[in-house]
C-alpha cells in the first residue's frame, strides 16, 4: 500500500484557479513522502482508513474539482479559520465550508515578507498560502470569514482582505447574556453574507437541514472518539488526527457515512481484541491549540516514542464535535438562537473566564483512559500559553502527569521535543 499511495496532481485545474503552478508542483511529492512515512508505515491499521488515505491522495485534485464544480454551479464556497463560524448556515445554503487554517512550514516565509515574524505559525502559514498562491482551497473560495478571537488573527484579516474578500465575525470575549445578544446578531450577519452569494434567502427548513447534517457529522466523530478510548486503542492517534483534519474539507454527508463505517470496523476490532498497540502502551491526551493540516509533528513524536495518543482536546478534536445543536426550534429566530447557544459552549482560551475548559480537559482525561496530558501550544499563542498555568495546577492537584510544550512548524526543535516526550513517557511508565 505504502508505495502505491501518491498524492495526485492536476496542473490544469491549478492553472484555472490562478495558482503558482510551478512552485506548487513540488507539494504533492513532499506530501506523498511525509504521508507514507508517518501514516502508512504503521502496522495493523484499520482497513477502513483506506477512504481517508484516498482523501489525502485527492486533496489537491478530486476534492478541489468537486468544490470547483459546485462553485461553477452557483453554490457558495466559504473559507473559515475558526470553529466559531457556523458551517451549518453554509450547508443550509447548499454551499461548502472549508477550514483554511495553515499547518505547513512551507508557506511561512511568504507570510514573513509582510507579517511580523513573532506571531502564531498557524496564522502565518494560512496567510502565506494565499500570498504565495500555493493553496487550491484558498484559491477556490468565494470569500473568507474570519473572526475576532486572538489578536494575530483579527489584525491579519485586515491585510488578507487585500488578496481575498474577507468578512469578520465579532466573537465576544465573555459569555454573558449581553454577549449572547451580540453573538446572535453576528450569526444573522453571517447568514446574510452566505445568502448573498446564492441570491436566495435560506428558510427555516433549509437551516434545519444544515443543522441536521452537521449534527450528524459531529455525532459520528463523537462515536469514533468514544471507540478509540477503549484500552487497548483500536486506532492510532495519528489516524484519528488525520480524520479530524479531513472533517474540515470533506463533503459532510459522505464523511459521516465513512466515519460510521470505520466505527463499525473498530467495534469489531474491540470485540476481537485487535489493537493498534499492546495494552500496556502509555496513553496520552493532547490538549491545547489546533493542529491544522499537515501538522502531524507532535503526534508523530509521541507515537514514535512508544505511546499512543487517545484524545485531542483541541478545535481539530473534541472542541469541534463535543456539542450538538438542539434541533427542536419552532422558528428561524429560535433556530439561530439555539445554534448560537451551541457555539457559545466552545471553550476557547480567547474567552475570560474560561474555567469550563479546565474541567472539560479533566473530564476527557478520565473518559479516555489517558495516563498523562501533553498541553500543546503554538508559539506566540498567549491565551493558550497562559491558560496552561491553570491546567497544570488542576493536573497537579489530581496527581495527573502533565507537560506543556510550546513549538512551531519548523523541524529545528524535533530532537529536543523527542527527548522531552521520551522522558515524560518514562515518567508515566514509572
Ligand atoms: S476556537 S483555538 S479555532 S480561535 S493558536 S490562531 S488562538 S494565536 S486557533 Fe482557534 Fe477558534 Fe479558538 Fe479554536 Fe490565535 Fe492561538 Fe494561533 Fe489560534
Amino acid at each position: 500500500m505504502s508505495d502505491e499511495f501518491v498524492v495526485k496532481s492536476d496542473p490544469e485545474l491549478w492553472e484555472k484557479l490562478g495558482m503558482d503552478v510551478a512552485r506548487f508542483s513540488g507539494m504533492p511529492p513532499m506530501l506523498t513522502n511525509a504521508y507514507r512515512n508517518i501514516f502508512l508505515s504503521q502496522q495493523n491499521r484499520p482497513e477502513r482508513m483506506a477512504y481517508f488515505d484516498d482523501m489525502v491522495a485527492n486533496i489537491h485534485t478530486g476534492r478541489i474539482q468537486e468544490i470547483y464544480d459546485a462553485k461553477e454551479g452557483g453554490k457558495p464556497v466559504i473559507g473559515t479559520f475558526c470553529v466559531y463560524v457556523p458551517e451549518e448556515l453554509v450547508v443550509a445554503a447548499g454551499g461548502i465550508c472549508i477550514g483554511l487554517c495553515g499547518g505547513a512550514q512551507g508557506s511561512i516565509a511568504d507570510a514573513e515578507k509582510i507579517l511580523p515574524r513573532n506571531i502564531c505559525p498557524m496564522v502565518k502559514s494560512a496567510f502565506g498560502f494565499k500570498v504565495g498562491k500555493i493553496c487550491p482551497y484558498f484559491q477556490v473560495v468565494d470569500l473568507v470569514y474570519g473572526e475576532t478571537t486572538c489578536d494575530a488573527k483579527k489584525k491579519t484579516w485586515e491585510l488578507l482582505d487585500r488578496y481575498v474578500p474577507t468578512h469578520v465575525m465579532e466573537i465576544p470575549q465573555m459569555k454573558r447574556e449581553r454577549d449572547k445578544r451580540l453573538w446572535v446578531e453576528e450569526v444573522k450577519d453571517f447568514k446574510v453574507a452566505v445568502d448573498r452569494i446564492t441570491g436566495n434567502e435560506t428558510d427555516f427548513e433549509a437551516v434545519a437541514g444544515g443543522i441536521r447534517t452537521i449534527n450528524a457529522k459531529r455525532a459520528a466523530l463523537q462515536r469514533l472518539n468514544a471507540l478509540r478510548h477503549h484500552t487497548p486503542s483500536p486506532i492510532s492517534g495519528r489516524d484519528m488526527l488525520i480524520i479530524q483534519q479531513i472533517a474540515f474539507y470533506d463533503e459532510p454527508v459522505r464523511f459521516t457515512e465513512k466515519v460510521h463505517e470505520l466505527c463499525d470496523e473498530l467495534e469489531k476490532r474491540v470485540q476481537d481484541g485487535v489493537a493498534i498497540a499492546p495494552k500496556e502502551t502509555p496513553r496520552i491526551l493532547v490538549s491545547g491549540t489546533p493542529m491544522a493540516l499537515p501538522n502531524w509533528k507532535l503526534h508523530y513524536i509521541i507515537e514514535s516514542a512508544g505511546a499512543v495518543v487517545v484524545n485531542e482536546e483541541s478545535c481539530i478534536g473534541t472542541r469541534y464535535y463535543k456539542d450538538l445543536i438542539d434541533e427542536g426550534a419552532a422558528d428561524m429566530d429560535q433556530q439561530l438562537e439555539r445554534l448560537t447557544e451551541r457555539y457559545m459552549k466552545i471553550d476557547c482560551s480567547c474567552f475570560t473566564p474560561n474555567d469550563d475548559r479546565i474541567d472539560q480537559v479533566i473530564r476527557e482525561f478520565e473518559a479516555s483512559g489517558a495516563e498523562g496530558i501533553i498541553d500543546y501550544c503554538l508559539q506566540f499563542c498567549h491565551t493558550y500559553n497562559i491558560e496552561a498555568v491553570k491546567l497544570r495546577e488542576a493536573c497537579e492537584a489530581r496527581g495527573i502527569p502533565f507537560m506543556a510544550i510550546e513549538t512551531d512548524y519548523s523541524p529545528d526543535d524535533m530532537g529536543q521535543l523527542q527527548t522531552r516526550v521520551e522522558a515524560f513517557i518514562e515518567q508515566i511508565k514509572g
